[in-house]
């Protein structure tokens, strides 16, 4: 009996075509964050059985939001698994304030890793699929003087090596790219291994579902307001219809399946956007322009925006090349 390629057996497969002097370094960073995700995934799956699902004791996280128990099990896990694989410079995770260092060692410490790792954990207690979103980048040569964690963390999407997400849902989902296309592994929990499911993944040019929260469409920027009457009209050809559930893994991968668009417009209590650059809304946007389609804020493309801070927000706008054609004809560049 013939087993599906497991995502290891993927991942060195890839290196060994694209980069045949590849030490294995690589694929034995990314083995660190899919065994981090299998023992997320079996926290997550038992989250209404044992008191975790809860508040973490109400402590608060630096975005000021309630840090559910869930997100300090994921994050722990993300550290621990990257901290040992030995060539991971730095962790920067949606969880901490500041980076965290790992192996200063030049020689070893060539990667930086930035994640989310339990986003749209509000959902947890309602049983809504939930997500560990990872962005990896090379960490620069030695410098020539002393520089900070967070400067090898400040890179522009453009120089991500590789990116991806878990989505706890239905099944527990791992999809990522290393810049050669995007694929797709579910994981078999009767064997504990990620198998692959979803080879070569394109998103559709044009869809037929856009997705935002609607509650604040009143505060879009003009631009925005226009193009979803757009959408609902019909003047596209198209019958739209409306999906939201609220976490960003969740409305990505259906996007990236479907095709269609999902937004997150500036809005008046975000003006600036809400979600977080570099470990949301970089990695979806790698991902997105693998598999063919496209992200920006509104007024540029997201893997060229350059980082000022580790936790820095930002509008999105991701989907397929008709949906976001059209919606540069509403929202044209400030
Ligand atoms: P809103 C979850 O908290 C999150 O960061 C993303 O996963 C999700 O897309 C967004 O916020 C939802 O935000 O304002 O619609 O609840």
């Amino acid at each position: 009996m013939s087993t599906p390629m497991t995502v290891q057996q993927h991942i060195l497969e890839e290196q060994r075509r694209l980069r045949p002097a590849a030490s294995g370094e690589f694929s034995w960073l990314l083995s660190g964050i899919t065994l981090a995700t299998k023992l997320i995934a079996a926290q997550v799956r038992r989250a209404g059985l044992a008191d975790i699902a809860g508040a973490a004791g109400g402590a608060a996280n630096i975005q000021g939001e309630v840090v559910q128990k869930l997100d300090v099990i994921a994050n722990q896990a993300l550290l621990n698994c990257l901290g040992n694989r030995g060539n991971v410079a730095v962790m920067a995770s949606e969880e901490d304030d500041e980076p965290v260092v790992s192996q200063r060692d030049w020689e070893h410490g060539k990667y930086v890793v930035v994640f989310d790792p339990l986003d749209g954990s509000s959902n947890i207690d309602v049983n809504v699929s939930v997500g560990t979103i990872f962005s990896i980048l090379r960490r620069a040569p030695e410098p020539d003087r002393f520089r900070t964690p967070l400067e090898d963390v400040l890179q522009p999407g453009f120089k991500q090596l590789a990116a991806g997400y878990v989505v706890y849902g239905s099944s527990t989902m791992f999809v990522y790219t290393a810049g050669n296309g995007v694929n797709g592994f579910t994981l078999d929990p009767s064997i504990g291994a990620y198998l692959i499911s979803h080879p070569n993944i394109r998103m559709p040019a044009s869809g037929s579902i856009y997705s935002c929260n609607e509650a604040n469409a009143d505060t879009f920027p003009g631009g925005y307001r226009k193009y979803l009457a757009y959408l609902r009209s019909g003047e596209s050809g198209r019958k739209y219809s409306s999906r939201y559930i609220g976490s960003l893994v969740a409305d990505f991968h259906r996007t990236l399946l479907k095709g269609g668009i999902f937004l997150y417009p500036p809005t008046a209590s975000h003006p600036s956007g809400k979600l977080r650059l570099m470990y949301e809304a970089n990695p979806i946007a790698f991902l997105a322009e693998q598999a063919g389609g496209k992200a920006t804020d509104g007024t540029m493309r997201i893997l060229d925006k350059t980082p000022h801070s580790l936790h820095e927000r930002t509008a999105l706008m991701v989907g397929s090349g008709a949906e976001m054609e059209a919606l540069a004809r509403f929202v044209s560049p400030a």
